[in-house]
């Protein structure tokens, strides 16, 4: 294996005995959340994704090494520490050269995920079309990464501080699948409903992994977007949230908030505004997202 790469010895037998191993992503963890919830979540992930009887797959870039799986001190270190870089495809060279830490953004995680050979990663939401993106160009390169690599991402849908409209309309032009699991609406990561259908429902973990197994067994590179809806008991009103929105949305454009530091800057804005309310709404979808994404690898690792 190369030597920037380490992967956790449990997982290398996991992945060599065919068992479901599940990816998560790291920029959750030091960009998404504040310190500790984003230790618990952290944790917690993991130990949602082992009960459900599969391996859990933290990854991130310690001291210029990809480590897939990360020890407690390893999550706690990225979970505090503020000199952390948000890496995504193109931040690799340097973030590895200059033995730096960073966080894996979904773009990262995905393509780690490839070259350690994992299928099925969860998140809470991936990044998307900006609003205004006609002005800026703010595209996040997470949806180049599920255009070209395969690994099939859960997540609560997008937030709308991105225009999901925009953003369905690329995952489109890039022929990304994009599913709705038990729903055909785009859940908006804080509340189940966004008003834009999807194409497909699925019903059943079981379904997806077919899905999955089929896209790729006839050799069609790319990744697919599994949409999974906040609980309905911790879904928050989406004209309160959207109204949250703007005003963070406001926030960044008087105070000049540019590139990779919009999407950190917006969703720490929202937790502040709500008091803390979306943070909650948060832990829970990714808590979600990870039982979801544990029973759609466990399926996956039976039907190759
Ligand atoms: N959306 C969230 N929470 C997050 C992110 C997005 O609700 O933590 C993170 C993910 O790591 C995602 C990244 O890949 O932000 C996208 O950043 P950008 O918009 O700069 O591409
Ligand atoms: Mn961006």
């Amino acid at each position: 294996m190369n030597p920037y790469i380490k992967i956790h010895p449990d997982i290398t037998k996991a992945l060599e005995s065919n068992q479901a191993v599940v990816a998560l992503e790291s920029t959750i963890i030091s960009h998404g959340m504040p310190y500790p919830q984003n230790v618990k979540m952290a944790n917690e992930v993991e130990n949602i994704i082992k009960n459900e009887g599969a391996v859990p797959a933290t990854i991130a870039i310690i001291n210029g090494i990809i480590k897939v799986g990360l020890t407690h001190e390893e999550i706690e270190f990225l979970a505090k520490e503020k000199d952390v870089l948000k890496v995504s495809k193109r931040d690799f060279g340097y973030a590895l050269s200059q033995k730096r830490t960073g966080a894996t953004t979904v773009s990262a995680t995905m393509l780690i995920a490839e070259m350690a050979g994992i299928k099925v990663f969860a998140t809470g939401g991936i990044g998307g079309v900006h609003r205004d993106a006609q002005n800026t160009f703010d595209i996040s390169r997470d949806l180049e990464e599920l255009s070209n690599v395969n690994v099939a991402v859960v997540c609560a849908g997008a937030k709308s501080i991105l225009d999901l409209g925009l953003t369905l309309e690329f995952l489109e032009t890039k022929g990304v699948e994009v599913l709705g699991y038990q729903t055909k609406e785009l859940p908006a990561f804080y509340s189940r409903e966004s008003g834009f259908n999807l194409d497909y429902r699925m019903e059943t973990p079981e379904d997806i992994a077919k899905l999955l197994h089929a896209k790729w067994s006839i050799g069609l590179k790319g990744g697919i977007v599994i949409a999974n809806p906040i609980p309905q008991a911790y879904s928050m009103d989406k004209k309160s949230i959207q109204m949250v929105i703007d005003r963070a949305l406001e926030d960044a454009k008087k105070e000049g908030i540019k590139g990779k530091d919009t999407t950190p800057y917006l969703l720490a804005k929202v937790k502040e505004l709500t008091k803390g309310e979306s943070l909650e709404a948060n832990l829970e979808l990714v808590f979600n997202n990870a039982r979801l994404a544990a029973q759609i690898a466990k399926f996956y690792v039976n039907i190759e």
